[in-house]
């Protein structure tokens, strides 16, 4: 149905200030339009007292000059195809431009569910063959690569990695009493691809490599505006909203979504707080995208638990209680049912 008049998007700038002798390299036509608005995320020097704050209370900041990933800033798909190695890599493609995450070990709990997009393992020069495939004959299939960094990759490679500014990161991860790093993402994305809003376990600098994307995060307290899949639904921590068309009858506090966001490009860092949600659209007409994410355990919990309790540690209770009635259950499709008998006509706060 109709989107109301409230939910026309914006035509304000996102355009952020830059010095002068810098061109501003995007423009606000190459955004997707968005039935709701959004502040912008602060754009600081890693060496701004108030960027450490920001990170410090889990809030989103986007760095300009950590040198994180600066041996790679020279990266492109021809430079990766020398010297990326002869590993696989996880493509996705889709048939259009959303790229829903599903998780296939949880496929087996809904037999229904067909995923939007499936993920093909494929040599490096396939990936980029396929995506100039796209790119020339104007084919619907769009391609997503992600793919964990790993020892498969070349000799290059391993040097422009170990050249990363770990000595800056390092000091982030003790500093903020964080777990282990798990893993790095690389993703090669092609123009106005978008991953969907969800939300991850883990604590995330979002390293931007090459080409520009925009990401629009919400805070974990907003979870009752996103409407994520149940923990057993193969797209558990996505959110059900589809953006570009809401459901607000089905879906109706959507309407009081709020978003934070940035454009970040080569050089830029971002801090995606654990548990914050993120959605990131590649720019329309901006080329290929290459970013690389560093994934780190959060913070063990705190010996003595302060209350009130903070929104992300509420979504984890939540969680927890969806997996425990799963397994007491002994059925993921059960746990719908029993949470409504639980609340219907008890907890539910009526008309009166
Ligand atoms: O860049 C993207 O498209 C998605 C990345 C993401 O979701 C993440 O780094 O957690």
């Amino acid at each position: 149905h109709a989107a109301p008049p409230a939910a026309i998007a914006k035509q304000i700038s996102h355009r952020p200030v830059r010095d002068a002798q810098l061109p501003v390299s995007w423009t606000d036509s190459q955004l997707r339009k968005y039935p709701f608005q959004t502040r912008q995320i602060p754009r600081l020097s890693h060496t701004d007292p108030r960027a450490e704050i920001l990170i410090d209370n889990e809030e989103p900041v986007v760095l300009t000059d950590t040198n994180l990933v600066y041996p790679a800033l020279k990266w492109d798909t021809n430079y990766l195809q020398e010297n990326i190695g002869n590993g696989d890599f996880s493509v996705y493609i889709s048939e259009n431009h959303k790229f829903l995450y599903y998780d296939e070990k949880k496929m087996s709990n809904f037999e229904n569910f067909v995923p939007k997009s499936r993920r093909i393992e494929m040599k490096f020069s396939e990936f980029v063959e396929k995506m100039h495939q796209t790119e020339e004959q104007g084919g619907k299939e769009r391609v997503y690569l992600q793919q964990t960094l790993n020892d498969t990759v070349g000799r290059k490679i391993v040097v422009d990695f170990l050249g990363f500014n770990w000595n800056w990161i390092n000091k982030q991860q003790t500093k903020r009493n964080w777990g282990q790093l798990t893993s790095n993402l690389l993703l090669i994305g092609m123009e106005g691809n978008v991953t969907p809003a969800h939300y991850d376990e883990q604590q995330n600098f979002f390293a931007q490599i090459k080409g520009h994307k925009r990401c629009i995060l919400f805070p974990p307290d907003q979870f009752e505006c996103l409407y994520p899949f149940p923990v057993h639904h193969p797209c558990d921590r996505q959110s059900q909203v589809d953006f570009e068309n809401p459901d607000y009858e089905k879906f109706p506090e959507f309407k009081n979504v709020l978003g934070y966001e940035a454009v970040v490009g080569p050089g830029d860092v971002l801090y995606i707080p654990m548990y914050w949600w993120h959605h990131i659209e590649s720019l329309l007409n901006g080329g290929v995208t290459i970013t690389v994410n560093f994934w780190y355990k959060g913070a063990p919990t705190p010996k003595r638990i302060e209350y009130p309790l903070k929104a992300h540690q509420k979504v984890a209770i939540m969680r927890n209680i969806e997996k425990m009635l799963g397994e007491a259950l002994g059925d993921p499709h059960e746990v719908g049912p029993l949470l409504n008998m639980m609340i219907k006509g008890r907890y539910e706060q009526g008309p009166s």
